[in-house]
């Protein structure tokens, strides 16, 4: 939605002109996945779809939030009363924000915000990052705090694991505030440093598809922690921090190290390859070998779907239907259980390969995809 829009629906909404309007977007993430809780590799980068927001700073102590897609009215809550976990619904996201930036001492005594966004909701394309981080840098900068780009992701991760009650790691957040266009972020998620690596498929004669499922995952209905929990045991019964530390060269040995637990081995194996493969792409990718990146996607999505167990029906069909119709690599992408899967393709293929997957869904008796292209966008920014 356009900056004038979101300015003229504050206007509407609370009588004044808002004091600035700030843009943050969705993501995708090429590769890397699940592994920034284990302090491992990502590789995102930022959709033009973005969650805007009109912000003005207040004094008063008071908090209103405004979505344009939420069926409701203002919501009106005080900074003082705002509490972990006493908030359900969508209003959770922007004032656990403010939360976070106040627990961390910052002096943020109020705002008047109303939001809108092109982020499909539930698509695993971070549409919840992006409501987060729209908030921490409009505040930012309303509040003069100075705060860089990975402190704001940092604190939005602090608001979506204690404020929400989600275990997400810091990928999403961090994709939203750090992205540029053209580029994918190469992101270490254990001290956040990061690269910035080239990405324009088109001057290659290629495109990245996005395949949105449209079966709706929720990353607080208890799968998303349970491998948490499996990996930071698999962490423990190996006697290091993460499983970051596992080497890939001695996979073998720490998988025998583990024994029977059988569960546990299959998350460490696909964490360490999964790491692996993070480093396979930046490398293919920094010396110009860019359609040898496909068959590294195609085999995170096996490991995905084999050892880490979150794919669906749905993603397998993307991948294999993408794969059996010409497209370079496949995989599905975020946190799993549904959402989007993303397509990597010749740019004469981006028609034959869309139809055969419509096809497909169609023949199996899924709901239709939604299929639009990516092309790496900004990361977040002030648009007023
Ligand atoms: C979700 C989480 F929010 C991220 O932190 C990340 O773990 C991802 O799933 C899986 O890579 O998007």
């Amino acid at each position: 939605m356009g900056a004038q829009q979101v300015r003229d629906g504050f206007a509407a909404l609370y009588g004044t002109e808002p004091d600035g309007v700030w843009a943050a977007p969705g993501r995708v993430n090429l590769i890397g996945e699940h592994t920034d809780y284990n302090d491992g590799f990502v590789m995102p980068f930022a959709l033009p779809h973005t969650a805007t927001a009109a912000v003005s700073r207040r004094e008063d102590g008071v908090l209103r939030l405004h979505s344009a897609d939420i069926e409701g009215g203002v919501a009106e809550l005080r900074v003082a009363d705002l509490a972990p976990e006493s908030d359900k619904s969508w209003t959770a996201y922007p004032a656990g924000v403010v939360w976070a930036l106040r627990e961390a001492g910052h002096p943020v005594t109020g705002a008047d915000i109303h939001l809108a966004s092109t982020v499909p909701a539930g698509a695993g394309l971070s549409s919840s990052a992006a409501l987060e981080v729209v908030v921490a840098l409009a505040l930012n900068d309303l509040y003069e705090l100075g705060l860089r780009g990975w402190q704001l992701a940092r604190l939005c991760q602090r608001a979506e694991n204690v404020y929400v009650g989600a275990p997400v790691g810091i990928m999403d957040q961090t994709a939203s505030a750090c992205c540029e266009a053209g580029h994918a972020l190469f992101l270490d998620t254990r001290d956040l440093s990061q690269r910035q690596i080239p990405f324009d498929l088109a001057a290659e004669g290629m495109r990245l598809l996005v395949v949105d499922t449209q079966v709706k995952h929720s990353h607080s209905e208890g799968e998303y922690g349970k491998r948490r929990a499996g990996c930071e045991k698999g962490a423990a019964l190996l006697g290091v921090d993460a499983l970051r530390d596992v080497a890939y060269d001695d996979l073998d040995a720490a998988l025998a190290r583990l024994g029977d637990e059988e569960e546990v081995r299959r998350l460490v194996r696909h964490i360490v390859t999964e790491n692996h493969r993070v480093e396979r792409v930046v490398s293919l990718l920094s010396s110009g070998d860019t359609r040898a990146i496909g068959p590294v996607l195609v085999e995170g999505h096996a490991s995905l779907r084999d050892d880490f167990r979150i794919s669906c029906p749905e993603l397998d069909l993307v991948v294999d239907t993408a794969m059996a119709s010409g497209a370079l690599g496949a995989r599905m992408t975020g946190g799993g259980f549904g959402g989007s899967a993303i397509v990597l393709l010749e740019e004469a293929d981006v028609e034959p390969v869309t139809k055969a997957v419509e096809k497909a869904f169609a023949t199996a008796g899924f709901t239709a995809p939604r299929v639009f292209e990516a092309v790496p966008a900004a990361g977040a920014r002030r648009l007023v």
